[in-house]
C-alpha cells in the first residue's frame, strides 16, 4: 500500500507519527508532501519551519512543548544577535537548529534543489517516510494587512510570530506559486498512491499553499486515489495554533463543517472523498463527502495510528 500525506508542520508531523506507526504495522510506504510557504531567508540562511518540524518530530529531535525547533535547544547565537541589535528580533533561531539551516543553505548555494537537500538532511534524521517539499521553487505565503503604515503585504512569519495573527488582514497570497512546479517525485507519488491523506494541518496556511502549486492540486483531484481529510478543528476550535484567525480571514466558520466545506467534495470540483471529524462533531455535514467520527486527539502514537486506521476505513 502507498500512502501520500499532504502536510504542514507541527500538526502534520504528529499525524505522520501515527501514519508511520500504521504503515509499519501493515507494510505500507509513506510519502509526505510538505508545505514550504512558511519558509524564509534569515541572516542569509534558508529556514524551512514545516519541513524541519516534520524532520525533527519523526527523527525524535523535536521539542515536544514548543512543537517547533530542537529539544534541549540553547540560544547563544540568538542572544549575540540581539546584542548587535540585529533584526528581526521577533524570530529566534536556536543554536542546534542553526546547524540545519547552515547545511541547507550551503547545499542550496552549491546548486542542489530543496528536495535533494531535504533528502540529505533526512539521511541524518531517518524519518522513516519519504519527505518531499511541495516544490523546489520559491513559494512564500504573505498576508495582506492594514495597519498604521497602510495596506501592505508581510511575510507569513511576520504575521504569525510578530503580530500573532492579530492584525486586520484582507487575504493571503502565495507568492511565486503561479510559476512553481511540483518537486520531483510529487506528482508521481500522488499518481501511484492508494490513498491521499490531508493531515489535520492548518487548511489556510499549511494545506492551501501546497495545493497552490500548479499541477499538484490537479494530480490529487484528478488522480486515482481516494482523498481523505482529517479535521484540525475539534468542537469549533483548533487544537493548537491560530487556525481560527486564518479561517476568519477567508470568512470560513471555524468548525469541522467549515473546513470540510472549504476543501469541498472531489465530485463537485473540490478535494475530498472522505472527512474524518471528532466525536463531538459527528453531526457534521459536508455535501457529497462521506463524513465519519473518531477520536482525533493525537495524544500519543497509538492514538494517532488509530486515527489513521479510522481515516483509511473511510476509503
Ligand atoms: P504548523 O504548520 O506548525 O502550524 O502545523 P500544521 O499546520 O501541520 O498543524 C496545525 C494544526 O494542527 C492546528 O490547526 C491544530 O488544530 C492541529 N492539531 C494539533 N494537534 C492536533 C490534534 O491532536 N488533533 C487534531 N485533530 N488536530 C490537531
Ligand atoms: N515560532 C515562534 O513563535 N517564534 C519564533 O521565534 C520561532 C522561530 C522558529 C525558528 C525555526 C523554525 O523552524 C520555526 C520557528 N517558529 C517560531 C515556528 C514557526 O514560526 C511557526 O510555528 C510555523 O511556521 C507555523 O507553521
Ligand atoms: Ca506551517
Amino acid at each position: 500500500m502507498r500512502i501520500v500525506v499532504l502536510t504542514g508542520g507541527i500538526g502534520g508531523a504528529r499525524f505522520l507519527l501515527g501514519v508511520r506507526a500504521y504503515a509499519r504495522e501493515v507494510g505500507a510506504e509513506v510519502t509526505a508532501v510538505v508545505n514550504v510557504g512558511d519558509d524564509l531567508l534569515l541572516h542569509g540562511l534558508k529556514v524551512c519551519p514545516d519541513l524541519d518540524s516534520v524532520l525533527y518530530t519523526l527523527g525524535g529531535g523535536a521539542d515536544p512543548e514548543r512543537g517547533w525547533g530542537r529539544v534541549g535547544e540553547t540560544w547563544t547565537v540568538k542572544n549575540e544577535l540581539a546584542a548587535y541589535g540585529a533584526e528581526p528580533s521577533w524570530f529566534g533561531l536556536g543554536d542546534k537548529d542553526l546547524a540545519t539551516h547552515l547545511v541547507r543553505t550551503t547545499m542550496l548555494n552549491a546548486g542542489y534543489p530543496l528536495s535533494q537537500v531535504t533528502e540529505a538532511l533526512a539521511a541524518r534524521w531517518q524519518p522513516g517516510v519519504r519527505l518531499l517539499p511541495a516544490t523546489d521553487d520559491r513559494l512564500e505565503t504573505h498576508a495582506v494587512i492594514t495597519d498604521e503604515q497602510g495596506r501592505r503585504a508581510i511575510h507569513f512569519q511576520e504575521w504569525w510570530v510578530r503580530y500573532r495573527a492579530d492584525v486586520p488582514t484582507d487575504r493571503f497570497v502565495f507568492v511565486g506559486a503561479d510559476a512553481a512546479k511540483p518537486a520531483p517525485g510529487v506528482v508521481e507519488a500522488i499518481a501511484a498512491a492508494d490513498v491521499v491523506l490531508i493531515a489535520p494541518s492548518n487548511p489556510v496556511v499549511s494545506i492551501a499553499p501546497v495545493l497552490a502549486v500548479p499541477g499538484l492540486r490537479d494530480a490529487v483531484t484528478g488522480g486515482p486515489a481516494p482523498v481523505i481529510g482529517v479535521s484540525p478543528i475539534i468542537g469549533g476550535a483548533p487544537v493548537r495554533g491560530m487556525a481560527d484567525r486564518c479561517l476568519a480571514v477567508l470568512g470560513v466558520e471555524c468548525s469541522a463543517a467549515g473546513v470540510g466545506g472549504l476543501y469541498g467534495a472531489r465530485s463537485a470540483g473540490g478535494l475530498l472523498d472522505g472527512w474524518l471529524v471528532a466525536p463531538e462533531d459527528e453531526d457534521t455535514v459536508v455535501p457529497d463527502v462521506v463524513v465519519r467520527a473518531a477520536p482525533l486527539r493525537m495524544t500519543d502514537e497509538a492514538a494517532t495510528a488509530a486515527m489513521v486506521r479510522a481515516a483509511l476505513e473511510l476509503m
